[in-house]
């Protein structure tokens, strides 16, 4: 009875092994530091800061970012051109294999354009990443007050 037991027991503890150690067992795209800001108080927008990493061994292309709080949320660049700070609209955005990319109050960050709704800070949002054609990343946070 124990060796009946035992048996299929090794073997899946043999599966998991394997598994875990071909390093394709956790998602190829994540995000830390998530930090969203509610909109200023008359204001239809906002921003969001982040780190994305891409942990698989191909480059990841994030073509489209979305959110169900928010009509639009697009990928902005800032930058100093002639001591004017300027944003420009990033239509996708490539990690190569094994890097990550920050977004930052005066770099890469994303703007949420009209809410759907009146959002306070402490709500929860969604953003949504799409990247390589289909796949998608799901990141939830609560807004903060901007300062
Ligand atoms: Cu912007």
């Amino acid at each position: 009875m124990t060796l009946l037991f035992r048996k299929p027991m090794l073997l899946v503890w043999y599966l998991a092994v394997l598994v875990s150690g071909c390093g394709e067992s956790g998602p190829p795209l994540t995000a830390t530091g998530v930090v969203a800001f509610a909109p200023l108080p008359g204001r239809d927008f906002s921003a969001a800061y982040l780190t994305l990493h891409n942990h698989s061994q191909e480059a990841i292309t994030i073509q489209h970012v979305s959110s169900p709080e928010f009509a639009k949320v697009e990928i902005h660049e800032s930058m100093t051109v002639d001591d004017v700070i300027r944003m420009r609209r990033l239509h996708s955005l490539t990690l190569d294999a094994g890097t990550s990319a920050q977004f930052v109050s005066g770099g890469k960050h994303l703007m949420l354009i009209e809410p759907v709704n009146e959002l306070a800070p402490g709500k929860s949002v969604t953003l949504e990443f799409e990247y390589n054609g289909g796949a998608i990343l799901i990141v939830n946070t609560q807004l903060k007050t901007r300062m």
